[in-house]
């Protein structure tokens, strides 16, 4: 790094992590001056450090439907729940910054009123507000796991509804396959936009099969609360069978297509980063191992499983993908 910063209560994490998994997705982009520009930018933009970690983040909350909504047991996390302050305190929103300690800096992030536009293949586009949303789908509460490709992850209480919830309302049109999202770009409040060899807006995309399964899940709280600006406010995606990039932050737009969209990742790095992205630890990164993850909170590191654990559920949806012979590491990198 050509930046020298103090990391405070990071420290303990990054010294769990060796520096190239730690850094490693900045690394790829040889951009050690790229990364200079981004940690220029943060530190012109963030408050002092001095008590960032004891300051309040002044989120500000929306008048949601009530949190906690009610738990739903058929997904078992199968392991202690990440410490909310670990959770909201160490993220990946490249749109603020690539430092995984930009949560200050997305406390800007406006959340209210948040609108979503539905378009594409649908029987009529259409733009809903998130409040209408979730008083047609109701909220509920689900604990799942995530792991982040770059091999960290954490165990969360999300409150949100299942994406098959919005697809309905949607009416997508007979042949539509997949869904595109897209994440808000908005430069007044997000410097890390100004990065500009990142393909923005950040977008990601599922097919309509995944989509529809009852795991796919539209997060708008965590921790019994709204989900704070750094976990993706207002409205993210939860998917969690999948590499933590596929769960699209801060969604603005939701877009049916009968073609694979393009995603931030695989635009920016396809050797590295995939459309499917299924979570499996027999295939490793092209620079390090998915073997196992490190449980933000304890630092621990436990065996990763594959499509985290949740294969009862989705193995199906690639089985003939995996009978017609498709390379492991296009299904699960
Ligand atoms: N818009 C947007 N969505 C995003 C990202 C991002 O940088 N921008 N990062 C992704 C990655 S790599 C992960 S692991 C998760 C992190 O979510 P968290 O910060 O709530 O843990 O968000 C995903 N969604
Ligand atoms: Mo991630």
């Amino acid at each position: 790094m050509l930046i020298k910063r103090k990391r405070g209560w990071e420290i303990a994490e990054a010294k769990a992590t060796p520096e190239s998994v730690f850094f490693g997705r900045r690394a790829v982009l040889g951009g050690a001056v790229a990364a200079a520009g981004v940690a220029a930018t943060v530190a012109a933009t963030r408050p002092a450090e001095a008590g960032w970690f004891f300051s309040s983040p002044k989120v500000p909350l929306q008048k949601l439907a009530a949190m906690p909504a009610p738990l739903d047991k058929t997904y078992k996390p199968g392991r202690a729940l990440t410490p909310e302050k670990a959770a909201t305190t160490y993220n990946n929103f490249y749109e603020f910054s690539d430092y995984k300690n930009c949560w200050p800096l997305a406390q800007k992030l406006p959340t209210s009123p948040w609108n979503i536009a539905v378009d594409g293949m649908v029987e009529k586009p259409f733009t809903i507000g998130l409040e209408d949303l979730i008083k047609k789908a109701g909220l509920e509460e689900r604990l799942y796991r995530h792991r982040c490709v770059e091999a960290w992850a954490m165990t969360v209480p999300w409150t949100g509804f299942p994406l098959a919830k919005l697809v309905a309302l949607a009416k997508p049109a007979a042949g539509a396959k997949y869904i595109g999202f897209t994440s808000l770009e908005d430069r007044k409040v997000m410097p890390g936009l100004d990065v500009a060899f990142y393909p923005w807006p950040y977008t990601e995309g599922l097919t309509l099969a995944e989509a529809t399964n009852d795991l796919a899940f539209l997060v708008v709280g965590m921790y019994g609360h709204v989900v704070p600006p750094q976990d993706g406010a207002a409205v993210r995606l939860a998917v969690p069978w999948k590499y933590g990039f596929k769960s699209a932050k801060s969604i603005v737009r939701v877009t049916f297509t009968d073609t694979q969209p393009k995603t931030f990742w695989q635009t920016l790095q396809s050797s590295e980063y995939g459309f499917w992205a299924n979570v499996n630890p027999a295939v490793p990164h092209p620079r390090w191992s998915q073997a196992r993850e490190r449980l933000l909170g304890t630092g621990e590191t436990v065996p990763t499983m594959i499509y985290n654990g949740y294969g009862e559920y989705v193995a199906p949806l690639y089985a003939d993908m995996i009978k017609a012979g498709v390379k492991p590491t296009v299904l699960f990198r």
